[in-house]
């Protein structure tokens, strides 16, 4: 039988590399895209042993011509668009390239399957962060988007254009709306792999501190290699839907530092009162975690957890790692990359 050849935008990235091995075992020829830069980011793909199974395309969201070029070159069956500026905080410093990347970017993908072949399945990595702030109930599929950045609009925009396709030219075309979900993998911008790489070169003195900004924002972290499982579930069904990928627990971010700082062994005691908390070494007296009003966004998200029933139901898809497991996995990681002298990238 013919091997389904899937096209990876963002391969470089966490969600990318995971996905890459799971359809690789799967039997998938591989195409995987990357941006032209001085130095590429392969060390996700070297990580997980798969750099050499994959045949690379450069594609930069913001050129229509060179999406079209890749797509009309490979004839996939299947588009999985994971590439996105992804990170919040910097969406508020670049909001027009932002959108340009992640709202415009996805319907130059889609476009260009409507230009070269309808028959081509898309798949759109939709966020959590669409919702934003509203409530503490746990959030799905016909929940209120209300997003709180140039990141979370721009995504909203992605999410429509996805569906508008779907129902306007009969594109199988599906969004996953994921709730935050991490790994070893995960860039050390965001607070999870922040924190424990970070935490881990304290420990082992090229660090003396770890700096936060909102340590009180709750989110529903789950593991990334669950939640490719997912994604590729979606683009098998019969009929293209949206549905969210979430592990139904909410933690806050103090919570996630304080767990990993004892697996790491440090013997935390928070001081002070909210929201200018610090936390101490036992042992030492010395302030280990301490806020950094830097690091806090114009607006944040102070609260998101999700209700996976739908994916349960019709993708038969649940998370299997839990959070204490998750912060585990992290920290067992990084501990081992500064053992053996490596930088935490
Ligand atoms: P990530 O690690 O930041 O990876 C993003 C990928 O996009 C990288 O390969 C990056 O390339 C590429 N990229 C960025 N800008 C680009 C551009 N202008 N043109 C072409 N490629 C570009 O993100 P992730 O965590 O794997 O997330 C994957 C997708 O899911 C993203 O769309 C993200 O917004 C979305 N999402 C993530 C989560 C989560 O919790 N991880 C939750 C919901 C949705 P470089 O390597 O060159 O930077
Ligand atoms: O922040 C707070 C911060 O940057 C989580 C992306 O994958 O998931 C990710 O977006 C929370 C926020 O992730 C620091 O204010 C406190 O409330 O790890 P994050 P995110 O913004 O939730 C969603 C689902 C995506 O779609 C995105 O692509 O933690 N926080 N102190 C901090 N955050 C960071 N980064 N750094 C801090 O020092």
């Amino acid at each position: 039988m013919k091997k389904k050849v899937a096209l990876i935008t963002g391969i470089t990235g966490q969600d990318g590399a995971y996905l890459a091995n799971l359809l690789l075992n799967k039997g998938y020829k591989i195409y995987g895209t990357y941006r032209r830069s001085s130095s590429l980011n392969l060390w996700r793909l070297e990580e997980l042993g798969i750099l050499d199974s994959i045949e690379f395309l450069s594609l930069e969201l913001l050129e229509k011509s060179n999406i079209e070029r890749v797509i009309r070159l490979i004839q996939p069956d299947e588009i999985y668009n994971l590439a996105a500026q992804s990170f919040v905080s910097l969406s508020f410093e670049n909001p027009i390239y932002t959108a340009q990347a992640d709202a415009l970017g996805v319907l130059r993908i889609l476009e260009s399957i409507r230009m070269i072949n309808k028959k081509i399945k898309f798949y759109q990595a939709s966020s959590s962060e669409m919702f934003g702030e509203g409530t503490s109930k746990k959030l799905n599929e016909g929940s209120r988007f209300h997003p709180r950045s140039p990141y979370a609009i721009s995504k909203v925009f992605g999410h429509y254009i996805t569906v508008n396709y779907r129902e306007a030219y009969g594109i199988f075309a599906c969004s996953g709306i994921l709730f935050n979900h991490e790994s070893p993998l995960r860039g050390t911008e965001f607070v999870t792999r922040k924190i424990t790489s970070t935490l881990v070169e304290i420990q082992s003195g090229r660090k003396k501190i770890l700096e936060l900004g909102n340590y009180y924002a709750r989110r529903d972290w789950g593991f990334a290699g669950d939640f490719v499982e997912g994604i590729w579930k979606m683009m098998q069904t019969d009929k293209p839907k949206d549905y969210i990928l979430a592990t139904g627990e909410d933690h806050s971010v103090k919570e996630f530092a304080t767990l990993a700082a004892k697996l790491i062994g440090f013997d935390l005691i928070w001081k002070g009162s909210k929201p200018n908390e610090y936390a101490v070494d036992k042992s030492t007296n010395k302030i280990l975690i301490k806020k950094n009003n830097e690091y806090y966004r114009p607006s944040d998200v102070s609260f998101l957890k999700g209700n996976a029933q739908a994916a349960r139901k019709h993708l038969d898809w649940k998370p299997k790692v839990k959070f204490k497991d998750l912060v585990k996995i992290m920290v067992e990681s990084d501990k081992k990359k500064a053992l053996k002298g490596k930088i935490l990238n």
